[in-house]
């Protein structure tokens, strides 16, 4: 067994666009109403994931959930009188976002020896909450080998999960046993907190995780209502490093204390709020970044062309770069049509431990794969999407048909 990182992003659906749908994520309701272009938006995600295979990493991916999704149509009984922001619901490519896909817990860490994944059930948006189902069917797939893997319906919605984007891992190689962080946020401010500490407890307890080598941690407020909606917008971890901004954490020294309790070799990368302030880190998606192991050993932080536009943000990494810290490149990325919908490079991936052989090789890039999956979207994604678009049954016809014709390129029949 050969246990390695595998970035499963989610593919940019042909239903993308800029409906305003998550209160808190400030990007997604400045740019409501914009016009949308899911064609661009899916070959920028895919050249995402090709820069980083190229980068010698296993580059895995899920594909979009189907949309425009008549069970919600009908289970809200839309028409005309309709909310368009129930309608556009409906049409929601968010699926693209693994990052909150569900909570992933490799192997080493698991009671059972098995790599244990719960999908995230995202109640507190209405569209992502209707993503779970397709998207543990789906996991069910790439990841059916119940010898290595345990796949798990989502915690009842009483308590909002939404995923991996709420939990790190500390290590000391991606194949050793992990410190797993699961970081809460608490009620009551004037942005939803969408992660709950008892949906963290519960996904902790399913996965059978050592409680020695679990901590939980909660989210700063203040962060919250800056916009860090999820906490892997202020906050990112790989191997014995965790990049994070100094108010991520509502006692900062206290959540350093409790992960190198459980994990001594922790290594911080503290970026103060002098250099980059919590909103710059939140217009730039800094922390949104893909911290990398490269074939090396360096560790490459892959984040938003956005932060090259930022010169508190750009001149904190040229910094951070000279000062010889863990981290020894850092690489900016096109994902402009995702971000504009609060979704950065590290939205965009599921992150999975996990020996390349024992998950379905249909999930699994290579370059033929991508060229195809290029050709597919070149051919049958929408180039653009108004929003006065939503609802449209030519555009809806349009849609489905994009996905089927991937699903039939890829050979996932099952998935239509
Ligand atoms: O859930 N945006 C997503 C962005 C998710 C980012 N994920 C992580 N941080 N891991 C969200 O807020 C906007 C869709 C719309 O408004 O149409 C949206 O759902």
């Amino acid at each position: 067994m050969t246990l390695v990182e595998i970035n499963f992003d989610g593919l940019v659906g042909p239903s993308h666009n800029y409906a305003g749908l998550s209160l808190g994520n400030l990007a997604a309701t400045k740019n409501a109403g914009a016009i949308s272009y899911p064609r661009a938006a899916a070959l920028q995600g895919l050249e995402k994931m090709r820069s980083n295979m190229a980068r010698g990493l296993v580059q895995g991916f899920l594909l979009p959930l189907p949309r425009p999704n008549g069970t919600l149509l009908g289970q809200l009984a839309v028409d005309e009188t309709t909310d368009p922001a129930i309608r556009a619901a409906a049409w929601s490519a968010s699926s693209m976002w693994t990052a909150n896909a569900a909570t992933v817990s490799p192997a080493p860490d698991t009671a059972d020896g098995r790599c244990h994944l719960t999908a995230a059930n995202l109640v507190t948006m209405l569209h992502r909450s209707q993503e779970w189902p397709d998207t543990a069917r789906q996991l069910r797939i790439a990841f059916g080998d119940e010898q290595y893997f345990a796949v798990h319906d989502a915690v009842p919605p009483a308590f909002g999960d939404e995923g991996a984007a709420n939990h790190m891992r500390f290590c000391t190689s991606h194949d050793a046993p992990g410190v797993e962080v699961f970081v809460y946020g608490s009620p009551g401010g004037k942005f939803p907190a969408r992660q709950h500490e008892q949906a963290s407890r519960a996904v902790a307890r399913l996965h059978g995780l050592d409680p020695a080598r679990t901590v939980f941690i909660k989210q700063n407020p203040a962060a919250i209502e800056a916009g860090a909606f999820h906490n892997d917008v202020v906050a990112v971890a790989n191997g014995r490093v965790l990049f994070t901004h100094a108010e991520a954490f509502a006692d900062q020294q206290g959540a350093y204390d409790a992960i190198r309790a459980a994990f001594p070799e922790l290594e911080v990368v503290e970026v103060p709020s002098e250099a980059v302030s919590l909103a710059e880190a939140i217009s730039t998606y800094l922390f949104n970044a893909q911290l990398l192991t490269l074939s090396s050993g360096e560790m490459a932080l892959v984040v938003p062309e956005e932060c090259r536009e930022s010169q508190a943000v750009w001149n904190w990494c040229e910094g951070m770069l000279a000062s010889n810290g863990p981290i020894r490149q850092v690489i900016p990325v096109d994902v402009r049509q995702s971000m504009a919908n609060g979704g950065g490079p590290a939205c965009l991936r599921l992150r999975v431990v996990a020996d390349p052989a024992t998950v379905d090789p249909r999930f699994l890039l290579n370059e033929a794969k991508a060229e195809l999956m290029a050709e597919v979207i070149a051919k049958h994604w929408p180039e653009q999407i108004a929003p006065s678009q939503i609802g449209d049954p030519a555009l809806a016809d349009c849609i489905i048909a994009a996905r089927h014709a991937l699903l039939a390129a890829l050979a996932l029949p099952e998935l239509s």
